[in-house]
This record gives C-alpha cells, structure tokens and sequence, in this order.
C-alpha cells in the first residue's frame, strides 16, 4: 500500500523554461511523494507524462558542469578497463557525455529529447530517439543482439513503470553482461533535507533497499553498490542476470541495506520525520530571505536547476524575494523560471558587484563554484542554502 508523507503542492514542469508571452495556461500538478510499504520505494503520487517533460524542448546539458565531464569520463575508463564490453547502450544519452568514451561502431545511444538525440547522432551513434521500453529492446536486440554493458545515469529515476523497464533490460543483456545504473540516493535526500530532487521528472527516488527488491522480482540482483558525491548523493548500482552465476555479490550491496535499514528507510515514521523538517526549511528560507530584503541587500539565485524550481514554488518565492537567477546554460538564457516567472540571466551579465547574497540552486555543485567565484567572495559576497538547514555562508 502507498503512503502519502510529503505535499510540495503546485508545481510546474520543472525544466520547462518559458518565454515571455508563455505564462498563461502554464501546465501545474500536484507534487506529492508516497511510501510503498510493500516494495520500500519512493514515488511521486502523481506522474506527469513523460513526452511534456522530455521532449525537444528539453534544456538540461549534462556537460554544462567539468565535475560530470570528469565523471564519466573515469567511469567509462574504469568500466572499459574491469568489464571489457564489447557492445553498449546508454538510455538517455543526453548531450554524449558518457558514451563519448566508447566505440561509435558498437554503441548504441537511446534518447527521448529529440535536441539531444541529433547530438549524438551527429557524432556517429547509432541512436533512437525514443523512450526506453520492452518493445524497442526488442527491436535492439534483433538489429544488433545482446549487450554487454547497458548504462544510464539519471534517467531510470524518470521511468513510470519500473517493471517494464528492468524486464526490457534483462532481455537485452548478454549473458555476462552488466547494467550499471546511477540515480540520486534516498538516504543522502533524507539525511539532507534535500526535498528538492522532487520534482516531475523524479517519478522515484530510490533506495538500495527498494532497488534490490524491485530488480529481483524481473530477474535480475545487484553485486555492487558505489557511493557517489554528485547530485547531491547518489548510488551507482552493478546489477546482473540472477542465471549469470560468475559475478560474486559484494559486500557493498549488503551493507548499503543495513545503513539504510538504520535510518528508518523501510518505515513510515521516518518519512513523516522528513515531512516536519521540509516544513521547517520552508518557514526558515521565506524568513531568512525577507530579512535580506528589509535589510536591503540584493538577493539573487545562482543555477536554475531543476531543483530550484521545486524549492521556489513550493515556498512560493517570487522576485520581490530573489530578483533573478543566473545559469550558464545557452537554452536557459533570456527565459523564465517555471511556475515563478522569475527571469533567468547569464552570470556574465547578472553576477556581478551589486549581487550580496545569491542563493545556491546547484548546490550539488558546490566546490566547483566556491573555486570558480572566489573573487564574488573576497569582495565579501555571501551564498544561501536550505541544505542541509537554511544558512548563509562565505
Ligand atoms: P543540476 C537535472 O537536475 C535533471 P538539475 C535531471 N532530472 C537530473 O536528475 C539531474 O540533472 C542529474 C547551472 N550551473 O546539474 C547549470 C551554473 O549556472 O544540478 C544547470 O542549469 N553554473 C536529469 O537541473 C544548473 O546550474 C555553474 O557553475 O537539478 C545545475 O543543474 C554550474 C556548475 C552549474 O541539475
């Protein structure tokens, strides 16, 4: 049975930036997370359809950042080295920043966004521009047969029917074969505070827990688990066919379950916790952020990400409270958040001397932009964050 423990009310798409002229009529659902007692996973109440959310109109470029070029790019080093593959698939290739490291000849892209989809394809990959499902593993399967390293970052966590996706991976995998997986971590988002990787695109947020229960009822078993900093905290699962006997379960996969079990993950209560203390991040922002204003500093939001868009509409913050936010993103520029219509700028015209505090969107990012902004802070420039509580800092 599924549990509702946390309302974030009204929300829009969150990547769907707009132009001028396009406030009205502006998509909104209700964003709710839930508990299945029975499986352990967190979802959201409600799914948005996939094709409003990713589509060719879809901004996020994962290579916006050089801590995710490197990433994936040690990773695919690391995988090549360890695994060998000779045939791989990525579903959701976004912008080519992973399978750039792997042969064109015998690897195979999968994306939905139809601006990312050309991109890779541009690059010489055989690419579907598609949403990941039973049939077109299929089709996979018959035009180049099994794989032996399917990968995806960021994008199982997007996925409606999970069932149907593990079972269209399964039969996809060579024998030997692998699936590696990474998606934001449940443990590190409770422990956090971070209520702000809810939005539409996360239908779920997973734990190990409710991942080696859902891979196990489609025929597959974890036999590793990595612990990763990005995004916020996130789990690189290894996952194999239960019939391929020669990859050894590790201890990683295991243990993961038990710090997890630890902090409650498998009950009710420890959500309807997490529930009390977003309330409380809400009530400290707004405050926090209404007595820069009356103070009369100049506040504004650094990174539009997704995740703004959460946190912004939930605690109903428009531009009285935080006048712009600034993004590096060429498809961001000029446009305007979701839902608040607060417009977005590039730093090179938005971040300059009259900014005092700028609220931390990618707070995910954070190293790399102290490093990058080291001059806004010695002239004494101030930061905001609601993670892991509401403070500002230098
Ligand atoms: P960032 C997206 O989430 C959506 P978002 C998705 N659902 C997901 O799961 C994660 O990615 C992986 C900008 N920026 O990466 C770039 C600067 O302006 O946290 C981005 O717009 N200056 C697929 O949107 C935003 O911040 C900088 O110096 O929450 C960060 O968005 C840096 C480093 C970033 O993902």
């Amino acid at each position: 049975m599924k549990k509702e423990f946390l309302d974030l009310g009204k929300q829009p798409i969150a990547n769907k930036f707009l132009n001028e002229g396009e406030f009205d009529n502006e998509f909104f659902f209700n964003l709710k997370a839930t508990f299945d007692e029975e499986t352990k996973l967190v979802s959201l109440s409600e799914f948005v359809k996939p094709e409003m959310m990713f589509n060719g109109d879809y901004t996020y470029h994962a290579s916006m950042s050089d801590t995710m070029k490197n990433h994936f790019k040690t990773l695919a080093e690391n995988l090549q080295k360890e695994f060998r593959p000779v045939n791989v698939l990525e579903i959701g290739s976004n912008d080519g920043i992973f399978v750039r490291h792997f042969n064109p000849d015998t690897t195979i892209a999968v994306e939905p966004c139809d601006n990312f989809a050309d991109m890779t394809f541009d690059m010489g990959y055989n690419t579907y521009n598609s949403f990941w499902d039973n049939e077109l593993s299929k089709l996979i399967k018959q035009d180049y047969g099994t794989m032996d390293l399917i990968y995806s970052a960021n994008c199982i966590c997007h996925v409606q029917d999970l069932d149907d996706t593990f079972t269209a991976v399964g039969q996809l995998l060579s024998e030997d074969g692998i699936f590696v997986f990474e998606d934001p971590s449940l443990l590190r988002m409770m422990e956090r505070g971070s209520y702000d990787q809810l939005y539409d695109e996360h239908a779920h947020i997973f734990s190990v827990i409710a991942l080696n229960n859902l891979l196990g009822k489609n025929g597959l078993e974890i036999f590793r688990v990595d612990n990763l900093n990005v995004h916020g905290g996130s789990n690189r699962i290894y996952a194999k066919l239960k019939s391929n006997l020669h990859q050894e379960i590790e201890p990683s996969v295991e243990n993961n379950i038990i710090e997890e079990k630890s902090f409650g993950l498998d009950r009710f209560e420890t959500y309807e916790v997490f529930s009390d203390r977003v309330k409380k991040s809400k009530d400290d922002l707004i405050s926090t952020l209404k007595k820069l204003k009356e103070d009369g500093k100049k506040v504004i939001a650094y990174g539009a990400a997704s995740k703004v868009t959460t946190v912004f509409n939930y605690c109903g913050i428009d531009e009285s409270l935080v006048e712009y936010i600034t993004d590096t993103t060429p498809s961001k520029i000029g446009k305007y958040q979701p839902g608040t219509h607060i417009p977005i700028m590039s730093p090179d015209d938005g971040f300059d001397e009259t900014v005092d505090v700028a609220y931390l969107g990618a707070w995910n990012f954070k190293t790399e932009i102290m490093n990058k902004e080291i001059d806004y802070l010695s002239r004494g420039g101030k930061f905001i964050t609601h993670i892991p509580q509401v403070m500002i800092f230098s």
